[in-house]
């Protein structure tokens, strides 16, 4: 039985009001559920919003205590390559989890770069859970490509989802809407693209509902395919979220 949890973006309050939601209990620094149900975390814990070290702390945590499963998103794979030294631009809401770094010592800063980079590299971008019946990938995958290995262009979708390499009228990246292509049998759930409600299309879910933009942090209880969500604290930037048609 798992929670899978959507995109987070440093929102520590929401994140710890959702999980109450959900019956997880702290005990030693870990979130424990009564019925051992697990955590899963669709990816983008970090970034934009306020607490983005502390969620490093706590997934990474979960996750070496076997506790959690995580799949990285594109903003997880951007922090773990500057980590690794690369040359990467601070933007797009990267800065805040800098600044955050840069004011903890420097033992303190070494040891969550440590924990972020051993989570990032052991985890998988594709999780096939429930004897591959559910799959978790942060920006989705397309059918014909489900459970095979990775190739780079698949790597990038699964991170990125499908870009146009174009701006939108927002002068957002456009994103095609590769969920309504989707005809598969597993259930997909995915977050990336901001969206108000979480989105079902075909046998996907898109769990992004925006929490660092003012709108809230959700998850989908399964088997059971419940939604429970929180409403998010931080101010609403309405033109972050997308529409797409039914
Ligand atoms: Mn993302």
């Amino acid at each position: 039985m798992y929670d899978v949890i959507g995109d987070i973006h440093g929102c520590l309050t929401e994140f710890m009001l959702l999980t109450e939601k959900l019956g997880y209990q702290w005990d030693h620094h870990l979130l424990i559920h009564p019925e051992q149900r697990m955590l899963v975390f669709v990816g983008d814990i970090t970034d934009r919003g306020p607490a983005s070290v502390e969620m490093i702390r706590i997934v990474a945590h979960l996750v070496e205590q076997g506790l959690a499963l995580y799949v990285p998103g594109n903003h997880c794979n951007k922090l773990y390559r500057l980590l690794m030294g690369h040359n990467v631009q601070v933007t797009h809401g990267l800065e805040t989890t800098v600044q955050e770094l840069n004011r903890l010592d420097s033992q303190q800063r070494e040891q969550i770069s440590a924990q972020f980079i051993a989570l990032y590299r052991k985890s998988p971008l594709i999780l096939y859970l429930d004897q591959q019946r559910l799959v978790v990938c942060h920006a989705g995958m397309q059918e014909k490509n489900l459970f095979k290995p990775l190739t780079r262009a698949m790597k990038s979708f699964a991170l990125y989802g499908d870009t146009t390499g174009k701006k939108d009228a927002k002068g957002l990246p456009e994103r095609r809407d590769w969920a309504r292509k989707y005809h598969g049998d597993p259930l997909i759930v995915y977050g990336h693209t901001p969206v108000s409600r979480p989105r079902w299309k075909n046998h996907t879910l898109n769990l992004d509902t925006g929490c660092v933009f003012g709108g809230m942090l959700s998850a989908l209880r399964y088997p059971e395919m419940e939604l429970v969500a929180v409403p998010s604290s931080m101010p609403q930037i309405s033109d972050r979220f997308r529409s797409f048609p039914d």
